[in-house]
């Protein structure tokens, strides 16, 4: 019988719907502010969304997407696009403009309550998921906010969950992981987690046959429930 001892949540597209109306939109200002005309519409965004982290997502677009010639050396170029991309997204989530999926503060909360060791696990920038914590829960509540470059190679590898359950210092069978992406169900799985998939816009044909349960929202979830679906 296995006791639920943590659970590890992803950020993006799973505490909230950053993507569409927040990372989107500030990679089109952050390309409007560098004079580039290039728009990331909404599909365009969606297959996008295959490359995980935005600086390997900028890579990918100009390596498959245009033409380009960047102006000095494309690694800090790049980078350059991704700190301006971060400051309008940052300025995005302060003015609260992008809230919680129902059911997350709830789930949040009852773990927290019940003494059970909540985490974070992201490919997004560290700064980014802080912020969009700070505006909507207090970060506190995580014992371990892994994000962005901390590990070698960004989900679907392993290595960020791998990094939480050795900070942790837990096996995975005492945990669950929260996740919205197939990507982000392949990391967990191959580092050996359990998840449930609260799945969105952009996911909801992702393939999640390796997934404990698949929801519409937190909503329909609870602690009990997630105790019983490991025990
Ligand atoms: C989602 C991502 C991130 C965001 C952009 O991560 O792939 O790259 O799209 O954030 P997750 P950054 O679902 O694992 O939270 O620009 O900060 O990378
Ligand atoms: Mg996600």
């Amino acid at each position: 019988m296995g006791q639920l001892e943590a659970l590890i949540f992803d950020v993006d597209g799973t505490l909230a719907e950053t993507e569409r109306d927040g990372h989107r939109i500030a990679f089109n200002h952050a390309f409007n502010e560098a004079n580039l005309n290039w728009q990331w519409d909404v599909n365009l965004y969606g297959e996008l969304l295959k490359i995980g982290g935005g600086k390997e997502r900028i890579g990918h677009y100009i390596k498959n997407y245009i033409e380009f010639e960047p102006p000095y050396n494309l690694d800090e170029f790049i980078v350059n696009l991704h700190q301006s991309k971060n400051k309008f997204y940052q300025e995005l989530l302060n003015q609260g403009t992008i809230s919680l999926r129902p059911g997350v503060k709830n789930l949040i909360t009852e773990t927290h309550d019940q003494g059970i060791r909540l985490a974070i696990a992201t490919t997004s920038t560290l700064s980014n998921a802080l912020a969009l914590l700070e505006a909507n829960i207090d970060p506190n509540y995580f014992e371990i906010i892994a994000a962005g470059d901390i590990v070698a190679q960004k989900k679907p590898a392993p290595d960020i969950y791998l990094y939480v359950l050795e900070k942790l210092n837990l096996s995975p069978e005492k945990c669950v992981v929260i996740e919205d992406s197939e990507a982000g169900l392949q990391a967990a799985n191959q580092a050996g987690l359990k998840t449930i998939i609260t799945v969105n816009d952009y996911t909801i044909n992702h393939n999640f046959d390796l997934a404990l349960k698949v929801i519409n929202s937190l909503e329909e979830i609870n602690l009990s429930d997630l105790q019983k679906l490991i025990s």
